[in-house]
């Protein structure tokens, strides 16, 4: 159980060898837990103080410090927040913070700076997600899709769409009330104009969620194929290290190895798999089952083939999956010219075939420079607008939509407006969980468990 009183105190900075550290004070009883600590008695709000901190019972000096005031509801956390810097390194640090502990203050749980932002109004929900993305953030594109949400761009259209709606629910509460009378029609399709822009606007928020899953955890993209392709070798060499066993042995890669590349700002997840045949080996079938498995949660496709035949088989089996694909024709150094210009004859739009030569490193950069044109397309991982990134989003806009497509086939119906307005209310308090309106403890306690102490 959380307790959300008194004044906490926590490193904010990573613990460690560093120039500077930055620790924080927040809370109501701020100023008066620094002051034993302080040889200057009064704090100028929002002015960078250099001064000597000291133990507030033996008056020892700790460091030189700079300290900053920033009053209530002026912060941060809206309440009085005092940040101090000191020199970095391990001891420094936890000596200022047992300081304040002993003046007073509590350490602080994960997140609960931020979580106090929140219950202080200075942010939603969202926006309190967005500062542990920002924290996290692998790539620039995941880093510009953080900013978009803190910024509260999601806030302000989900606060649209709650207009839209509550004023249905209103007009269908003015039919409700006056329903002896001509109101009634006229409600009804204001009610309904309402409902179809509040889905249309939700349903295009569901459908932005797979590019900003992308720009934040980043693309899935399996390199499948026949054993012995050179899967694991084109893995090494897009990393330019013998970062996996190959072999000429068929079989070679039994469990898949995950690798994380930023490529162009996008955060690419390559996959080197267990080749695709027909096998009794045990081992080699569990390998095979999460090739499978990965194949059908991939963003994109890479297959690698070594002949015509193979591509030819490629392309039949990558056509019948609805995925963005890409062929890697490998070992090109066997091929003649005339094989290479025969099976890069076979290449469309959809299924690219691009010539490789993993040991040699050749061709490496067209083809990952193929990769990432075909995400960011397919993806609209270009576009500035905004995307939804978290799971938790994805689904309250789901549960949102449901409410409103039963609301609109209740409305089509001609149900009655309690009906309505009950599916209407069910749509809101969906929204309302997002930006944290009305989300229960629990889900607030698992949101800011994620943060670090200190945030
Ligand atoms: N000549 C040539 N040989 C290659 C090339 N790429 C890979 N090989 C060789 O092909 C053999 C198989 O390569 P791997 O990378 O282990 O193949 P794999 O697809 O991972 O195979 P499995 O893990 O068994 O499914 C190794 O002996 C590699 O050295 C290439 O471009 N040219
Ligand atoms: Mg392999």
């Amino acid at each position: 159980m959380y307790s959300l009183e008194g004044t906490i105190a926590a490193l904010s900075t990573p613990e460690g060898v560093g120039g500077i550290a930055v620790v924080r004070l927040s809370g109501p009883e701020s100023c008066s837990i620094i002051r034993p600590c302080l040889s200057r008695k009064d704090l100028e709000p929002n002015r960078a103080h250099f001064m000597p901190f000291l133990h507030p019972k033996s008056g020892d000096l700790i460091d030189e410090t700079v300290i900053t005031y920033f009053k209530a509801p002026h912060s941060y956390t809206g309440e009085d927040l005092i940040e101090i810097s000191c020199h970095g390194g391990r001891i420094v640090p936890g000596l200022i913070l047992n300081c304040l502990y002993i003046a007073g203050a509590r350490p602080a749980l994960p997140g609960e700076f931020t979580r106090r932002a929140f219950i202080n109004g200075k942010m939603d929900l969202t926006q309190a997600e967005a500062v542990a993305d920002m924290i996290h953030a692998q790539t620039e594109a995941g880093l510009q899709s953080a900013r978009t949400l803190l910024r509260g761009r999601l806030s302000k259209e989900l606060m649209h769409i709650r207009q839209l709606l509550t004023e249905s629910a209103a007009l269908l509460e003015v039919g409700l009330d006056f329903s002896d009378q001509d109101i009634e029609t006229i409600s009804h399709k204001d009610v309904e104009k309402r409902v179809l822009a509040g889905l249309k606007q939700i349903s295009s928020l569901i459908s932005s969620y797979k590019t900003g899953r992308i720009l934040h955890e980043g693309a899935r993209v399996p390199i499948v194929g026949r054993p012995n392709a050179g899967k694991s070798s084109l893995l090494n060499a897009v990393l330019h290290e013998e970062r996996v066993i190959t072999s000429d042995i068929p079989g070679t890669t039994r469990d898949y190895i995950e690798e994380r590349i930023n490529h162009g700002g996008v955060l690419i997840r390559l996959f080197d798999t267990a080749g695709l045949r027909e096998t009794e080996d045990i081992l080699e079938t569990a390998g095979l089952k999460k090739t499978h498995e990965l194949m059908s949660s991939a963003d994109l496709l890479l297959m690698v083939t070594v002949n015509k035949e193979e591509t030819e088989h490629a392309l039949y089996l990558l056509k019948q999956q609805d995925k963005p694909s890409i062929i890697a024709l490998n070992k090109t150094d066997l091929l003649s010219q005339h094989e290479i210009r025969s099976c890069r004859s076979l290449s469309t739009p959809e299924i690219p075939i691009i010539p490789i030569c993993a040991i040699h490193e050749s061709n490496i950069g067209e083809l990952m420079e193929t990769v990432l044109k075909t995400l960011q397309k397919t993806y609209a991982l270009n576009t500035e607008s905004l995307a939804i990134s978290h799971l938790r989003h994805q689904n309250h806009l789901l549960s949102a939509r449901n409410a409103l497509l039963t609301a609109q086939k209740a409305l089509n119906n001609n149900l009655s407006p309690e009906f309505i307005i009950h599916d209407i209310r069910e749509a809101i308090s969906s929204l309302d969980d997002i930006t944290g309106k009305t989300t229960s403890m629990d889900i607030l306690n698992h949101i800011f468990d994620q943060f670090c102490v200190g945030k």
